[in-house]
Protein backbone atom coordinates (compact mmCIF):
# COMPACT_ATOMS: atom_id res chain seq x y z
CA UNK A 1 0.00 0.00 0.00
CA UNK A 2 1.06 3.75 0.01
CA UNK A 3 1.48 6.51 2.33
CA UNK A 4 1.34 8.77 0.02
CA UNK A 5 -2.43 9.76 0.11
CA UNK A 6 -3.41 13.44 0.15
CA UNK A 7 -5.67 15.70 2.10
CA UNK A 8 -6.75 18.72 0.92
CA UNK A 9 -8.27 21.32 3.21
CA UNK A 10 -9.98 23.73 1.05
CA UNK A 11 -10.44 26.99 3.01
CA UNK A 12 -12.48 29.79 2.11
CA UNK A 13 -12.86 33.08 3.25
CA UNK A 14 -16.00 34.44 4.26
CA UNK A 15 -17.47 37.64 6.59
CA UNK A 16 -16.26 36.86 9.76
CA UNK A 17 -14.59 39.71 11.72
CA UNK A 18 -11.02 39.59 10.50
CA UNK A 19 -12.10 43.20 8.44
CA UNK A 20 -14.77 43.55 5.68
CA UNK A 21 -12.49 43.34 3.32
CA UNK A 22 -12.69 39.73 3.68
CA UNK A 23 -15.78 39.33 0.88
CA UNK A 24 -14.02 37.46 -2.25
CA UNK A 25 -14.42 33.76 -1.81
CA UNK A 26 -10.39 32.47 -1.65
CA UNK A 27 -9.84 29.12 -1.52
CA UNK A 28 -6.81 27.36 -0.09
CA UNK A 29 -5.88 23.65 -0.83
CA UNK A 30 -3.67 22.00 2.01
CA UNK A 31 -1.96 18.73 1.62
CA UNK A 32 0.35 18.38 4.74
CA UNK A 33 3.55 20.17 3.40
CA UNK A 34 1.86 23.60 2.23
CA UNK A 35 -0.88 25.70 2.34
CA UNK A 36 -1.45 26.96 -1.13
CA UNK A 37 -3.45 29.04 -2.89
CA UNK A 38 -6.59 26.21 -5.01
CA UNK A 39 -6.81 27.08 -8.42
CA UNK A 40 -9.83 25.72 -10.60
CA UNK A 41 -8.27 22.95 -12.33
CA UNK A 42 -6.13 21.30 -9.62
CA UNK A 43 -8.14 18.03 -9.21
CA UNK A 44 -10.06 18.01 -5.78
CA UNK A 45 -11.29 14.70 -6.58
CA UNK A 46 -8.57 12.98 -4.85
CA UNK A 47 -9.48 14.73 -1.81
CA UNK A 48 -12.84 16.67 -0.72
CA UNK A 49 -13.25 19.58 0.63
CA UNK A 50 -12.42 19.64 4.08
CA UNK A 51 -12.39 22.51 6.38
CA UNK A 52 -13.93 25.84 6.21
CA UNK A 53 -11.78 27.93 7.85
CA UNK A 54 -12.29 31.53 8.20
CA UNK A 55 -9.45 33.48 6.15
CA UNK A 56 -9.07 37.19 5.33
CA UNK A 57 -8.51 37.87 1.32
CA UNK A 58 -5.92 40.22 2.07
CA UNK A 59 -3.41 37.65 2.75
CA UNK A 60 -4.61 35.67 -0.62
CA UNK A 61 -1.16 35.66 -2.04
CA UNK A 62 0.83 35.40 1.82
CA UNK A 63 0.92 31.93 2.24
CA UNK A 64 2.54 32.79 6.13
CA UNK A 65 0.70 35.31 7.20
CA UNK A 66 -2.55 33.20 6.21
CA UNK A 67 -1.66 30.35 7.93
CA UNK A 68 -1.77 32.55 11.31
CA UNK A 69 -4.83 33.86 10.31
CA UNK A 70 -6.61 30.76 9.77
CA UNK A 71 -6.75 30.25 13.49
CA UNK A 72 -10.59 30.88 13.95
CA UNK A 73 -12.14 31.70 16.92
CA UNK A 74 -12.59 29.38 19.55
CA UNK A 75 -14.81 29.28 21.94
CA UNK A 76 -13.54 30.06 25.38
CA UNK A 77 -14.74 28.12 27.94
CA UNK A 78 -16.10 25.21 26.23
CA UNK A 79 -14.96 23.06 28.52
CA UNK A 80 -13.05 20.71 25.92
CA UNK A 81 -9.50 20.74 27.21
CA UNK A 82 -8.72 17.29 26.25
CA UNK A 83 -5.33 16.19 24.82
CA UNK A 84 -7.03 15.59 21.63
CA UNK A 85 -8.25 19.32 21.03
CA UNK A 86 -7.63 20.66 17.98
CA UNK A 87 -6.85 24.41 18.83
CA UNK A 88 -5.56 26.25 15.23
CA UNK A 89 -4.51 24.58 12.39
CA UNK A 90 -1.32 23.30 13.53
CA UNK A 91 -2.63 21.20 15.74
CA UNK A 92 -4.43 20.14 12.79
CA UNK A 93 -1.52 19.45 10.37
CA UNK A 94 0.21 18.10 13.66
CA UNK A 95 -2.57 15.32 13.70
CA UNK A 96 -3.35 14.24 10.42
CA UNK A 97 0.32 14.13 9.72
CA UNK A 98 1.00 12.15 12.50
CA UNK A 99 -1.67 9.50 11.57
CA UNK A 100 0.00 9.56 8.08
CA UNK A 101 3.79 8.68 9.31
CA UNK A 102 2.75 6.87 12.43
CA UNK A 103 -1.11 5.35 12.27
CA UNK A 104 -2.10 7.00 15.17
CA UNK A 105 -3.00 10.34 17.18
CA UNK A 106 -0.19 12.15 17.63
CA UNK A 107 -1.51 15.50 18.81
CA UNK A 108 -3.00 13.21 21.97
CA UNK A 109 0.35 12.34 22.53
CA UNK A 110 2.17 14.71 22.12
CA UNK A 111 0.23 16.50 24.51
CA UNK A 112 -0.38 13.96 27.42
CA UNK A 113 2.60 13.41 30.12
CA UNK A 114 5.19 11.39 29.92
CA UNK A 115 4.73 10.06 33.39
CA UNK A 116 1.26 9.92 32.85
CA UNK A 117 -1.03 7.53 35.43
CA UNK A 118 -2.27 4.48 33.52
CA UNK A 119 -4.85 2.49 35.52
CA UNK A 120 -3.37 -1.00 37.10
CA UNK A 121 -5.00 -3.49 35.33
CA UNK A 122 -3.75 -6.68 36.99
CA UNK A 123 -6.05 -9.07 38.80
CA UNK A 124 -6.35 -7.76 42.56
CA UNK A 125 -4.77 -10.96 43.78
CA UNK A 126 -1.26 -10.05 41.68
CA UNK A 127 -1.03 -7.25 44.31
CA UNK A 128 -0.29 -9.79 46.81
CA UNK A 129 2.45 -11.58 45.29
CA UNK A 130 6.37 -10.99 46.39
CA UNK A 131 9.55 -11.92 44.45
CA UNK A 132 12.46 -13.17 45.27
CA UNK A 133 14.84 -10.46 46.05
CA UNK A 134 17.66 -12.38 43.67
CA UNK A 135 15.97 -11.91 40.44
CA UNK A 136 18.01 -11.36 37.24
CA UNK A 137 18.21 -7.96 35.45
CA UNK A 138 17.09 -7.73 32.51
CA UNK A 139 18.18 -5.48 29.30
CA UNK A 140 15.36 -3.72 27.60
CA UNK A 141 15.84 -3.65 23.32
CA UNK A 142 13.68 -1.24 21.86
CA UNK A 143 14.07 -1.07 18.03
CA UNK A 144 12.22 2.06 16.39
CA UNK A 145 11.87 3.06 12.75
CA UNK A 146 9.98 6.32 12.20
CA UNK A 147 8.65 6.22 15.64
CA UNK A 148 6.59 9.41 16.92
CA UNK A 149 8.95 11.31 19.24
CA UNK A 150 6.80 11.95 22.15
CA UNK A 151 5.46 7.98 22.02
CA UNK A 152 8.94 6.71 22.30
CA UNK A 153 9.91 9.06 24.67
CA UNK A 154 6.95 8.39 27.31
CA UNK A 155 7.80 4.44 26.70
CA UNK A 156 11.36 4.84 27.93
CA UNK A 157 9.57 7.15 31.01
CA UNK A 158 7.17 4.23 31.61
CA UNK A 159 9.92 1.63 32.00
CA UNK A 160 12.12 3.61 33.90
CA UNK A 161 9.00 4.91 36.59
CA UNK A 162 7.82 1.57 36.91
CA UNK A 163 11.06 -0.96 37.14
CA UNK A 164 12.88 -1.43 40.47
CA UNK A 165 16.11 0.10 39.77
CA UNK A 166 18.37 -2.72 40.32
CA UNK A 167 16.35 -5.29 38.06
CA UNK A 168 16.42 -2.78 34.90
CA UNK A 169 20.63 -2.84 33.94
CA UNK A 170 20.14 -1.33 30.80
CA UNK A 171 17.34 -0.02 27.95
CA UNK A 172 19.20 -0.48 24.14
CA UNK A 173 17.56 1.95 21.69
CA UNK A 174 18.15 1.24 17.99
CA UNK A 175 17.33 3.58 15.58
CA UNK A 176 17.07 1.23 12.65
CA UNK A 177 18.18 4.14 10.38
CA UNK A 178 14.97 6.24 10.67
CA UNK A 179 14.66 9.26 7.56
CA UNK A 180 11.94 11.61 9.43
CA UNK A 181 13.64 14.47 9.85
CA UNK A 182 15.60 15.12 13.32
CA UNK A 183 14.15 12.45 15.00
CA UNK A 184 17.32 10.68 16.04
CA UNK A 185 18.87 13.90 17.02
CA UNK A 186 16.04 14.65 18.92
CA UNK A 187 16.05 11.55 20.94
CA UNK A 188 19.74 11.66 21.47
CA UNK A 189 19.49 15.01 22.88
CA UNK A 190 16.31 14.28 24.98
CA UNK A 191 18.05 11.25 26.43
CA UNK A 192 21.44 13.53 27.01
CA UNK A 193 19.40 16.17 28.89
CA UNK A 194 16.90 14.43 31.12
CA UNK A 195 20.00 12.08 32.06
CA UNK A 196 18.20 9.05 31.22
CA UNK A 197 21.58 7.63 32.05
CA UNK A 198 20.24 3.97 31.83
CA UNK A 199 19.13 4.70 27.66
CA UNK A 200 21.65 3.74 25.15
CA UNK A 201 21.09 4.56 21.85
CA UNK A 202 22.39 3.21 18.77
CA UNK A 203 21.68 4.12 14.88
CA UNK A 204 22.18 0.96 12.63
CA UNK A 205 23.94 1.79 9.48
CA UNK A 206 21.27 0.99 6.99
CA UNK A 207 17.57 0.08 6.93
CA UNK A 208 17.59 -3.30 8.68
CA UNK A 209 13.84 -4.07 9.54
CA UNK A 210 13.03 -5.06 13.24
CA UNK A 211 14.07 -8.53 13.07
CA UNK A 212 18.37 -7.10 11.98
CA UNK A 213 18.16 -4.01 14.26
CA UNK A 214 16.96 -6.72 17.20
CA UNK A 215 19.49 -8.96 17.08
CA UNK A 216 21.79 -5.63 16.54
CA UNK A 217 20.90 -4.38 20.03
CA UNK A 218 20.53 -8.08 21.76
CA UNK A 219 24.11 -8.10 20.15
CA UNK A 220 25.06 -5.42 22.35
CA UNK A 221 22.69 -6.57 25.64
CA UNK A 222 24.29 -7.66 28.96
CA UNK A 223 22.14 -8.01 31.05
CA UNK A 224 20.96 -11.54 32.48
CA UNK A 225 17.41 -11.26 30.64
CA UNK A 226 16.60 -9.58 27.24
CA UNK A 227 13.67 -8.05 26.95
CA UNK A 228 11.98 -6.89 23.75
CA UNK A 229 9.29 -4.29 23.51
CA UNK A 230 8.28 -1.80 20.58
CA UNK A 231 8.56 1.95 20.67
CA UNK A 232 5.19 2.61 21.10
CA UNK A 233 4.35 0.75 24.90
CA UNK A 234 3.69 2.13 28.15
CA UNK A 235 4.73 -0.35 30.77
CA UNK A 236 2.16 -1.22 33.90
CA UNK A 237 2.90 -1.51 37.41
CA UNK A 238 5.09 -4.39 38.75
CA UNK A 239 5.37 -5.55 34.83
CA UNK A 240 8.89 -6.97 34.92
CA UNK A 241 9.28 -8.83 38.23
CA UNK A 242 6.47 -11.97 37.67
CA UNK A 243 8.50 -11.95 33.65
CA UNK A 244 11.87 -12.87 35.98
CA UNK A 245 10.99 -15.08 38.26
CA UNK A 246 9.68 -17.68 35.53
CA UNK A 247 12.89 -17.03 33.74
CA UNK A 248 14.72 -17.17 37.21
CA UNK A 249 12.97 -20.62 37.77
CA UNK A 250 13.31 -22.23 34.37
CA UNK A 251 15.84 -20.72 31.65
CA UNK A 252 13.85 -22.47 28.70
CA UNK A 253 10.62 -20.29 29.59
CA UNK A 254 10.10 -17.67 27.20
CA UNK A 255 7.57 -15.50 28.89
CA UNK A 256 4.97 -12.77 27.41
CA UNK A 257 3.39 -9.80 29.72
CA UNK A 258 -0.38 -9.33 28.79
CA UNK A 259 -0.83 -7.06 26.14
CA UNK A 260 -3.16 -3.79 26.82
CA UNK A 261 -4.28 -1.74 24.70
CA UNK A 262 -3.64 2.11 23.75
CA UNK A 263 -6.15 3.35 21.90
CA UNK A 264 -4.93 4.84 19.00
CA UNK A 265 -6.84 8.03 18.11
CA UNK A 266 -7.35 8.52 21.96
CA UNK A 267 -4.62 6.75 23.97
CA UNK A 268 -6.96 5.52 26.46
CA UNK A 269 -5.40 2.43 28.32
CA UNK A 270 -7.60 -0.66 28.56
CA UNK A 271 -6.96 -4.18 29.76
CA UNK A 272 -6.45 -7.15 27.40
CA UNK A 273 -8.51 -10.03 28.21
CA UNK A 274 -6.63 -13.43 28.92
CA UNK A 275 -6.17 -14.67 25.89
CA UNK A 276 -3.49 -17.17 24.24
CA UNK A 277 -1.65 -16.39 20.77
CA UNK A 278 -2.36 -18.17 17.83
CA UNK A 279 -2.49 -18.01 13.87
CA UNK A 280 -3.79 -19.50 10.85
CA UNK A 281 -2.43 -21.41 7.88
CA UNK A 282 -1.52 -18.52 6.05
CA UNK A 283 0.70 -17.78 9.56
CA UNK A 284 -0.85 -14.36 10.08
CA UNK A 285 -0.51 -14.87 14.33
CA UNK A 286 -4.65 -14.19 16.12
CA UNK A 287 -5.46 -14.17 19.33
CA UNK A 288 -7.40 -17.40 20.68
CA UNK A 289 -9.14 -18.66 23.52
CA UNK A 290 -7.89 -20.04 27.43
CA UNK A 291 -10.20 -23.21 27.50
CA UNK A 292 -12.47 -22.52 30.00
CA UNK A 293 -11.35 -24.86 32.25
CA UNK A 294 -8.28 -23.74 32.78
CA UNK A 295 -10.18 -20.13 34.34
CA UNK A 296 -12.25 -21.93 37.01
CA UNK A 297 -11.40 -20.25 40.10
CA UNK A 298 -10.28 -16.87 40.86
CA UNK A 299 -6.55 -18.04 41.06
CA UNK A 300 -6.36 -19.15 37.73
CA UNK A 301 -6.38 -15.69 36.59
CA UNK A 302 -3.22 -15.29 37.58
CA UNK A 303 -1.46 -18.10 36.84
CA UNK A 304 0.82 -18.51 33.49
CA UNK A 305 -0.81 -19.30 30.32
CA UNK A 306 0.89 -21.53 28.11
CA UNK A 307 0.69 -20.40 24.57
CA UNK A 308 1.32 -21.71 20.87
CA UNK A 309 2.30 -18.69 19.43
CA UNK A 310 3.81 -14.82 20.96
CA UNK A 311 2.35 -11.50 19.06
CA UNK A 312 6.49 -10.89 18.85
CA UNK A 313 6.56 -7.22 19.63
CA UNK A 314 6.81 -7.68 23.69
CA UNK A 315 8.74 -10.48 25.37
CA UNK A 316 11.50 -12.02 27.52
CA UNK A 317 13.79 -14.38 27.12
CA UNK A 318 17.15 -15.49 29.36
CA UNK A 319 20.20 -13.93 27.40
CA UNK A 320 22.03 -17.50 27.30
CA UNK A 321 18.55 -19.17 26.20
CA UNK A 322 18.39 -16.76 23.24
CA UNK A 323 21.62 -17.48 21.66
CA UNK A 324 21.20 -20.61 22.61
CA UNK A 325 17.95 -21.54 19.93
CA UNK A 326 19.53 -19.40 17.01
CA UNK A 327 18.21 -15.78 17.87
CA UNK A 328 16.32 -14.66 15.36
CA UNK A 329 16.64 -15.75 11.87
CA UNK A 330 18.94 -12.80 10.24
CA UNK A 331 17.83 -13.54 6.65
CA UNK A 332 13.98 -11.97 7.69
CA UNK A 333 13.48 -8.74 6.12
CA UNK A 334 12.17 -5.47 7.66
CA UNK A 335 8.70 -6.95 9.31
CA UNK A 336 6.51 -10.04 10.51
CA UNK A 337 7.09 -13.65 10.57
CA UNK A 338 9.63 -13.35 12.99
CA UNK A 339 7.47 -14.42 15.72
CA UNK A 340 5.71 -17.16 14.43
CA UNK A 341 9.74 -19.00 13.49
CA UNK A 342 10.46 -17.85 17.21
CA UNK A 343 7.35 -19.66 18.76
CA UNK A 344 8.11 -22.82 16.51
CA UNK A 345 11.76 -23.10 17.55
CA UNK A 346 10.77 -22.38 21.34
CA UNK A 347 8.50 -25.16 21.50
CA UNK A 348 10.24 -27.71 18.72
CA UNK A 349 13.39 -27.43 20.46
CA UNK A 350 12.98 -27.81 23.88
CA UNK A 351 11.69 -24.19 25.48
CA UNK A 352 7.98 -23.00 26.56
CA UNK A 353 6.03 -19.82 25.84
CA UNK A 354 3.80 -18.48 28.72
CA UNK A 355 1.72 -15.67 28.97
CA UNK A 356 1.97 -14.23 32.79
CA UNK A 357 -1.30 -12.31 33.62
CA UNK A 358 0.20 -10.46 35.99
CA UNK A 359 2.67 -8.24 33.50
CA UNK A 360 1.00 -5.71 32.23
CA UNK A 361 2.28 -3.38 29.22
CA UNK A 362 0.36 -1.33 27.20
CA UNK A 363 1.08 -1.10 23.14
CA UNK A 364 -0.35 1.50 21.08
CA UNK A 365 -2.25 -1.01 18.27
CA UNK A 366 -2.39 1.35 15.00
CA UNK A 367 -4.84 1.86 12.45
CA UNK A 368 -2.85 1.09 9.93
CA UNK A 369 0.97 -0.17 9.13
CA UNK A 370 2.90 3.44 8.46
CA UNK A 371 5.64 2.11 6.45
CA UNK A 372 6.40 -0.41 3.95
CA UNK A 373 9.86 -2.64 3.08
CA UNK A 374 12.03 0.20 0.79
CA UNK A 375 12.01 -2.15 -2.47
CA UNK A 376 8.26 -2.78 -1.93
CA UNK A 377 8.53 -6.41 -1.52
CA UNK A 378 5.69 -8.72 0.74
CA UNK A 379 8.41 -9.30 3.76
CA UNK A 380 5.77 -10.91 5.82
CA UNK A 381 5.02 -13.94 3.06
CA UNK A 382 8.62 -13.52 2.50
CA UNK A 383 9.62 -14.34 6.06
CA UNK A 384 6.76 -16.77 6.47
CA UNK A 385 8.01 -19.16 3.60
CA UNK A 386 11.52 -19.54 5.23
CA UNK A 387 9.57 -20.11 8.72
CA UNK A 388 7.55 -22.93 6.81
CA UNK A 389 10.48 -24.28 5.05
CA UNK A 390 13.01 -24.75 8.01
CA UNK A 391 10.07 -25.58 10.51
CA UNK A 392 6.99 -27.24 9.07
CA UNK A 393 8.27 -30.34 6.79
CA UNK A 394 4.79 -31.31 4.87
CA UNK A 395 2.66 -28.99 6.59
CA UNK A 396 4.16 -26.19 4.67
CA UNK A 397 1.61 -27.22 2.01
CA UNK A 398 -0.73 -25.40 4.12
CA UNK A 399 0.93 -22.09 3.56
CA UNK A 400 1.57 -22.51 -0.18
CA UNK A 401 -2.16 -23.45 -0.62
CA UNK A 402 -3.81 -20.42 1.39
CA UNK A 403 -0.98 -18.25 -0.24
CA UNK A 404 -0.83 -19.86 -4.26
CA UNK A 405 1.15 -16.72 -5.27
CA UNK A 406 4.01 -18.12 -3.05
CA UNK A 407 5.26 -20.41 -5.03
CA UNK A 408 7.02 -17.54 -6.97
CA UNK A 409 8.56 -16.07 -4.61
CA UNK A 410 12.51 -16.68 -3.54
CA UNK A 411 13.02 -16.92 0.07
CA UNK A 412 16.61 -16.93 0.02
CA UNK A 413 19.05 -19.32 1.58
CA UNK A 414 17.92 -21.09 4.55
CA UNK A 415 20.59 -23.85 4.64
CA UNK A 416 22.01 -22.10 7.84
CA UNK A 417 18.63 -22.54 9.72
CA UNK A 418 18.23 -25.88 8.44
CA UNK A 419 21.76 -27.06 10.53
CA UNK A 420 20.70 -25.00 13.69
CA UNK A 421 17.28 -27.49 13.53
CA UNK A 422 19.67 -30.65 13.29
CA UNK A 423 21.92 -29.51 16.00
CA UNK A 424 19.51 -28.61 18.53
CA UNK A 425 18.11 -31.47 17.61
CA UNK A 426 14.39 -30.01 17.14
CA UNK A 427 11.33 -32.34 16.77
CA UNK A 428 8.89 -32.26 13.97
CA UNK A 429 6.12 -30.13 13.15
CA UNK A 430 3.74 -32.85 13.74
CA UNK A 431 5.11 -32.71 17.65
CA UNK A 432 3.95 -28.97 17.56
CA UNK A 433 0.64 -29.83 16.05
CA UNK A 434 -0.23 -32.94 18.82
CA UNK A 435 1.10 -31.48 22.13
CA UNK A 436 0.79 -27.59 21.68
CA UNK A 437 -1.79 -26.06 19.39
CA UNK A 438 -4.62 -29.00 18.33
CA UNK A 439 -6.73 -26.71 17.60
CA UNK A 440 -5.18 -25.48 14.18
CA UNK A 441 -6.16 -28.67 13.03
CA UNK A 442 -9.70 -28.65 14.51
CA UNK A 443 -12.51 -26.69 12.57
CA UNK A 444 -13.12 -23.60 14.88
CA UNK A 445 -9.28 -22.78 15.09
CA UNK A 446 -9.01 -21.58 18.94
CA UNK A 447 -11.41 -18.90 18.06
CA UNK A 448 -14.17 -17.34 20.26
CA UNK A 449 -13.16 -15.95 23.90
CA UNK A 450 -14.08 -17.36 26.96
CA UNK A 451 -11.45 -15.75 29.17
CA UNK A 452 -12.99 -11.96 29.17
CA UNK A 453 -12.52 -10.75 32.80
CA UNK A 454 -16.14 -10.46 33.34
CA UNK A 455 -15.35 -6.22 33.31
CA UNK A 456 -17.80 -5.63 29.82
CA UNK A 457 -20.57 -7.89 30.07
CA UNK A 458 -24.01 -6.12 29.53
CA UNK A 459 -22.21 -3.24 31.88
CA UNK A 460 -24.49 -0.37 33.28
CA UNK A 461 -22.43 1.84 30.93
CA UNK A 462 -25.03 0.94 27.80
CA UNK A 463 -27.97 1.78 29.16
CA UNK A 464 -29.47 5.29 27.97
CA UNK A 465 -29.64 8.89 29.52
CA UNK A 466 -31.19 10.62 27.52
CA UNK A 467 -32.79 11.14 24.23
CA UNK A 468 -32.65 14.75 21.84
CA UNK A 469 -32.45 16.05 18.76
CA UNK A 470 -29.84 17.78 17.80
CA UNK A 471 -30.59 21.17 16.16
CA UNK A 472 -28.49 23.60 14.82
CA UNK A 473 -28.76 27.30 17.24
CA UNK A 474 -31.37 29.48 16.15
CA UNK A 475 -32.71 27.48 13.41
CA UNK A 476 -35.27 24.76 12.82
CA UNK A 477 -32.62 22.36 11.03
CA UNK A 478 -31.91 18.90 12.74
CA UNK A 479 -28.90 16.66 12.44
CA UNK A 480 -30.22 13.72 10.97
CA UNK A 481 -29.01 10.47 9.03
CA UNK A 482 -29.15 11.25 5.62
CA UNK A 483 -30.64 7.54 4.81
CA UNK A 484 -32.71 5.75 7.55
CA UNK A 485 -31.54 5.52 11.10
CA UNK A 486 -30.58 1.72 10.19
CA UNK A 487 -28.38 1.93 7.54
CA UNK A 488 -24.40 2.42 8.14
CA UNK A 489 -22.05 4.51 7.29
CA UNK A 490 -25.30 6.71 6.33
CA UNK A 491 -23.58 10.58 6.49
CA UNK A 492 -25.38 13.64 8.18
CA UNK A 493 -27.10 16.40 6.79
CA UNK A 494 -29.17 18.96 8.20
CA UNK A 495 -32.81 18.72 7.84
CA UNK A 496 -36.24 20.05 8.70
CA UNK A 497 -36.56 19.08 12.51
CA UNK A 498 -39.56 16.77 13.13
CA UNK A 499 -40.13 13.77 15.29
CA UNK A 500 -38.61 10.97 12.99
CA UNK A 501 -36.37 8.11 14.09
CA UNK A 502 -33.21 9.29 12.09
CA UNK A 503 -33.35 12.62 14.08
CA UNK A 504 -33.46 11.11 17.46
CA UNK A 505 -29.79 10.63 19.17
CA UNK A 506 -30.00 8.04 22.46
CA UNK A 507 -27.06 8.82 24.33
CA UNK A 508 -25.31 6.78 26.64
CA UNK A 509 -23.09 6.97 30.09
CA UNK A 510 -20.09 6.98 26.97
CA UNK A 511 -20.98 9.75 25.46
CA UNK A 512 -21.85 7.55 22.64
CA UNK A 513 -25.01 8.94 20.49
CA UNK A 514 -26.99 6.02 18.87
CA UNK A 515 -29.92 6.51 16.20
CA UNK A 516 -30.10 2.87 16.55
CA UNK A 517 -29.39 -0.18 19.32
CA UNK A 518 -26.22 -1.08 16.48
CA UNK A 519 -25.51 2.23 14.97
CA UNK A 520 -23.41 5.22 16.74
CA UNK A 521 -22.44 8.41 15.58
CA UNK A 522 -18.84 8.03 14.47
CA UNK A 523 -15.82 9.92 12.54
CA UNK A 524 -14.67 8.38 9.61
CA UNK A 525 -11.98 10.95 7.76
CA UNK A 526 -13.38 14.20 9.35
CA UNK A 527 -17.18 13.81 8.84
CA UNK A 528 -19.59 12.18 10.97
CA UNK A 529 -21.26 8.84 9.85
CA UNK A 530 -23.22 6.38 11.38
CA UNK A 531 -21.16 3.58 12.37
CA UNK A 532 -21.59 0.25 13.96
CA UNK A 533 -21.17 0.92 17.56
CA UNK A 534 -17.68 -0.35 18.81
CA UNK A 535 -17.36 0.52 22.46
CA UNK A 536 -14.15 1.92 22.43
CA UNK A 537 -15.14 5.46 22.84
CA UNK A 538 -12.94 8.15 20.74
CA UNK A 539 -14.12 8.30 17.76
CA UNK A 540 -17.88 7.66 18.93
CA UNK A 541 -17.29 9.24 22.03
CA UNK A 542 -18.83 13.13 22.20
CA UNK A 543 -18.83 15.75 24.44
CA UNK A 544 -21.55 18.60 24.83
CA UNK A 545 -22.90 20.36 27.41
CA UNK A 546 -26.74 20.70 28.09
CA UNK A 547 -28.82 23.70 27.17
CA UNK A 548 -28.77 25.61 23.67
CA UNK A 549 -25.67 27.38 21.90
CA UNK A 550 -23.44 24.27 22.59
CA UNK A 551 -20.05 23.09 21.13
CA UNK A 552 -20.32 18.95 20.53
CA UNK A 553 -16.96 18.46 20.72
CA UNK A 554 -15.39 14.27 19.62
CA UNK A 555 -12.86 12.91 21.43
CA UNK A 556 -11.00 11.36 18.40
CA UNK A 557 -10.87 14.40 16.26
CA UNK A 558 -10.60 16.65 18.79
CA UNK A 559 -12.67 18.88 16.75
CA UNK A 560 -16.21 19.93 16.85
CA UNK A 561 -19.55 18.92 14.51
CA UNK A 562 -20.61 21.83 12.18
CA UNK A 563 -22.54 22.22 9.36
CA UNK A 564 -21.09 23.31 5.79
CA UNK A 565 -24.13 25.84 5.44
CA UNK A 566 -27.20 26.81 7.02
CA UNK A 567 -29.66 25.36 4.77
CA UNK A 568 -31.81 22.28 4.30
CA UNK A 569 -29.92 19.03 3.51
CA UNK A 570 -26.68 21.31 4.06
CA UNK A 571 -23.73 18.34 4.83
CA UNK A 572 -22.33 18.28 8.54
CA UNK A 573 -18.86 17.47 9.01
CA UNK A 574 -16.04 18.44 11.67
CA UNK A 575 -14.03 21.57 11.91
CA UNK A 576 -12.15 23.00 14.78
CA UNK A 577 -14.32 24.20 17.61
CA UNK A 578 -15.16 28.15 16.79
CA UNK A 579 -18.60 29.83 17.96
CA UNK A 580 -19.39 30.60 14.86
CA UNK A 581 -23.49 29.91 13.92
CA UNK A 582 -22.45 27.20 12.00
CA UNK A 583 -21.41 24.82 15.36
CA UNK A 584 -23.54 25.83 17.58
CA UNK A 585 -26.44 23.07 18.93
CA UNK A 586 -29.43 22.94 21.03
CA UNK A 587 -29.92 19.74 22.86
CA UNK A 588 -33.80 19.27 22.52
CA UNK A 589 -34.78 16.71 25.35
CA UNK A 590 -37.31 14.13 23.49
CA UNK A 591 -39.40 11.38 25.10
CA UNK A 592 -36.84 8.36 25.29
O1 LIG B 1 11.84 -1.69 9.61
C1 LIG B 1 11.45 -1.61 10.76
N1 LIG B 1 12.34 -1.33 11.75
C2 LIG B 1 11.95 -1.22 13.05
O2 LIG B 1 12.80 -0.95 13.92
C3 LIG B 1 10.10 -1.80 11.11
C4 LIG B 1 9.71 -1.71 12.42
N2 LIG B 1 10.63 -1.39 13.39
C5 LIG B 1 10.23 -1.28 14.79
C6 LIG B 1 8.98 -0.44 15.02
O3 LIG B 1 9.32 0.93 15.19
C7 LIG B 1 8.41 -1.05 16.29
O4 LIG B 1 9.01 -0.53 17.45
O5 LIG B 1 9.85 -2.58 15.21
C8 LIG B 1 8.81 -2.51 16.16
C9 LIG B 1 7.64 -3.39 15.72
O6 LIG B 1 7.05 -2.89 14.55
P1 LIG B 1 5.51 -2.53 14.49
O7 LIG B 1 5.08 -1.82 15.70
O8 LIG B 1 5.26 -1.88 13.18
O9 LIG B 1 4.87 -3.97 14.50
P2 LIG B 1 3.35 -4.36 14.95
O10 LIG B 1 3.10 -3.94 16.32
O11 LIG B 1 2.46 -3.88 13.89
O12 LIG B 1 3.43 -5.97 14.79
C10 LIG B 1 3.66 -7.12 15.57
O13 LIG B 1 4.25 -8.07 14.67
C11 LIG B 1 5.54 -7.76 14.21
C12 LIG B 1 5.91 -8.84 13.25
O14 LIG B 1 7.11 -8.62 12.66
C13 LIG B 1 6.51 -7.64 15.36
O15 LIG B 1 6.72 -8.87 15.98
C14 LIG B 1 5.96 -6.62 16.33
O16 LIG B 1 6.83 -6.50 17.42
C15 LIG B 1 4.59 -7.05 16.77
N3 LIG B 1 3.97 -6.24 17.78
C16 LIG B 1 3.36 -6.82 18.85
O17 LIG B 1 3.42 -7.99 19.09
C17 LIG B 1 2.54 -5.92 19.73
C18 LIG B 1 1.17 -6.49 19.89
C19 LIG B 1 0.47 -6.60 18.57
C20 LIG B 1 -0.44 -7.70 18.51
C21 LIG B 1 -1.22 -8.62 18.38
MN1 LIG C 1 3.84 -2.26 17.41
Amino acid sequence: WSISFYFYWVLSSENNGFGSSATRVTTWAYDNEAIMPYEDGVNLQRGKEKYLVLQPDSDANNVDAARQKLIPVVANNDGFNDPGRVRHLADLKFRDEGYRLHGFNALVSRNLDYHRHIPDTRHELCRDLTYPADLPSASVVICFYNEQFDTLIRSLHSLIDRTPDHLLYEIILIDDYSDLRDLHESVRSYVESASLLKVKLYRTARREGLIRARLFGAARATGAVVVFLDSHIEANQGWLEPLLERIKEDTTRVVTPIIDVINADTFNYSSSPLVRGGFNWGLHFKWINVPAASLAKKEDFIKPIVSPAMAGGLFAISKKYFSQIGEYDPGMNIWGGENIDISFRIWLCGGSIEIIPCSRVGHVFRKHRPYGSPDGEDTMLRNSLRVANVWMDDYKEKLYKSRPEAVNIQFGDISDRLKLKKNLNCKPFSWYLEHVYPELLSPNNGDGFLGETGKNKNSQKNRFIGAYQIRLSGTSLCVSSEKDAKTKNSKLILRTCLRVKNQRWYETAKSELKLDQYLCMDVQKDDPILGKCHEMGGTQEWKHKSGSNMAVYNVASGTCLSAVEIAPNSRITLSICNSNNRSQWDFVPIKM
